[in-house]
């Protein structure tokens, strides 16, 4: 009997993933490890090793399917059954449906994943069967999804009127508690009157034209959900400024061949990051998160800068760790490394989080202003547009100054404007006059 070898846990809050590359075929010999698959994980590659050895019977999963955590993605037949055994716990099933539970001994869920790259995943819990898999994901039959919480906890969630399924674990394995339970509900109550609207229903376009229906890839579902959550949630402003980087360009032009010999490129992002993590260090609210269930502020201690870049796959926001104690040559490097990365689909999940404050530079590609949005749970994000020549009045003349447009959005339970207006000045002093940088 082919032993169906299920989509494992993936890491925190990823409940499917899109594959992108099947890389077994039917009656092909595969070993432990040997990896089946590749996916998107959200924003990451991962390869799903095969959890036993043996012989691919049927491969479900197809490349362009989106398969749901515990969705079955291959048969293995005389597959050793005791690597079940060193697979994570199955989930609760005393109040679900039997899909993931009554077959558990007869499951294999594929070995813990591999990013493409040496950062590891992290793993979690939760087995959901999901028989078929060429179609975005659906509920278990009881429309529920199979989630790693205790009846009691369940019987808690129910008592209090929280949907279990959308409860983040916080125990091993992402396995829901009691408390867990009560801080969803505490942050439920303290979300904006109107955040929880149903989705409304579209119209049929096709009543005024042909129409083609396109599937969301995984980066612009989780796209869609972040940048709605941040627009519901964070009260945001922005505000504008301009910097003189006419001597900076100057100096970018001169130092430019000594950054690229140490494999760099000094582009303006690469001197902002710098730039801004200076000033996160000056401005530390700009570096914390609002935490509202238990009214508290969230100062970080380290200061980590997402670059938002832009990939044929969409958006996607590595983090340069550690931003503060590197040189504008190092930064540079690791900039056009992990932009290159990101654009071949090789980056981490591990370095796609842990950003403190975020820059989107939109100036490469054209522009004269726009207002991003924050990447919650940092609270602010720079905004930067196409640097241009202008004439500026200097009391005497006007005099042609490269002027470089600045905005910062800001969370503003925690920021206030005169805070804006005096980290954007800094911000800009410090392009304008960079030896401040080394002053403060
Ligand atoms: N003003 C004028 N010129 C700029 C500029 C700016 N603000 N920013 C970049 N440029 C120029 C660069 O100098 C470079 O010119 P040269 O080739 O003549 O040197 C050119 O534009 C291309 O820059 P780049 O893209 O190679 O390098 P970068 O470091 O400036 O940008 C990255 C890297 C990853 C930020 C960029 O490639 C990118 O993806 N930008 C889009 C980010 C995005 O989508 N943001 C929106 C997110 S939603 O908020």
């Amino acid at each position: 009997m082919p032993t169906p070898v299920k989509l494992p846990a993936l890491g925190e809050n990823i409940d499917s993933a899109d594959v992108v590359n099947v890389l077994v075929a039917p009656g092909e010999t595969v070993a432990k490890d040997q990896p089946l698959l590749e996916v998107e994980t959200g924003k990451a590659s991962v390869e799903i090793p095969s959890p036993a050895s043996g012989v691919v019977k049927d491969v479900l999963a197809k490349t362009g399917d989106t398969v749901a955590v515990g969705g079955t993605i291959l048969t293995l037949e005389g597959a050793d059954n005791t690597a079940a055994a060193s697979a994570p716990p199955a989930t609760d099933s005393t109040d679900e449906p039997a899909a993931a539970g009554n077959n558990a001994d007869r499951i294999l869920p594929a070995a813990q994943p591999q990013p493409t790259s040496s950062a590891a995943a992290k793993p979690l819990l939760a087995a959901e069967a999901q028989p078929r898999l060429s179609e975005v994901p659906e509920p278990g039959p009881s429309g529920r999804r199979l989630v790693p919480a205790a009846p009691t906890v369940r019987r808690f969630a129910r008592q209090v009127g929280v949907e279990i399924t959308e409860v983040r674990g916080s125990g091993p394995g992402g396995r829901i508690s009691i408390d867990d339970v009560k801080a969803h509900a505490k942050r439920l109550l303290s979300a904006p009157a109107g955040s929880r609207e149903p989705a409304r229903e579209l119209p049929d376009f096709t009543r005024w034209g042909d129409v083609e229906l396109q599937p969301m890839s995984s980066i612009r579902k989780l796209t869609a959900q972040a940048m709605a959550y941040s627009w519901a949630n964070v009260p945001q402003v922005t505000h504008h400024d301009l910097a003189d980087i006419t001597r900076l360009e100057e100096l970018r032009q001169r130092y430019g061949p000594r950054v690229e010999a140490a494999g760099g490129k000094l582009t303006m992002t690469a001197i902002l990051v710098k730039v801004v993590a200076s000033a996160l260090a000056v401005f530390p609210k700009f570096n914390a998160s609002v935490d509202v269930a238990a009214q508290r502020i969230i100062r970080k201690l380290y200061i980590n800068v997402g670059v938002a870049v832009d990939t044929d796959r969409g958006l996607l926001v590595p983090v340069i760790k550690n931003a503060g104690t590197k040189s504008i040559a190092t930064i540079a490097a690791e900039l056009v490394e992990l932009a290159t990365r990101a654009r071949e689909r090789k980056l981490s999940a591990d370095e796609l989080q842990g950003a403190t404050f975020s820059v989107s530079n939109l100036g490469g590609i054209g522009g004269t202003g726009f207002d991003p949005i924050v990447n919650w749970p940092e609270a602010a994000v720079l905004g930067v547009s196409r640097a241009q020549m202008q004439p500026v009045w200097n009391s005497e003349s006007f005099q042609p100054r490269l002027l470089l447009p600045l905005c910062v959005t800001y969370d503003h339970r925690l920021i206030d404007g005169a805070d804006a207006a005096r980290f954007l000045h800094w911000v800009c002093e410090a392009l304008e006059e960079p030896i401040l940088l080394s002053l403060e």
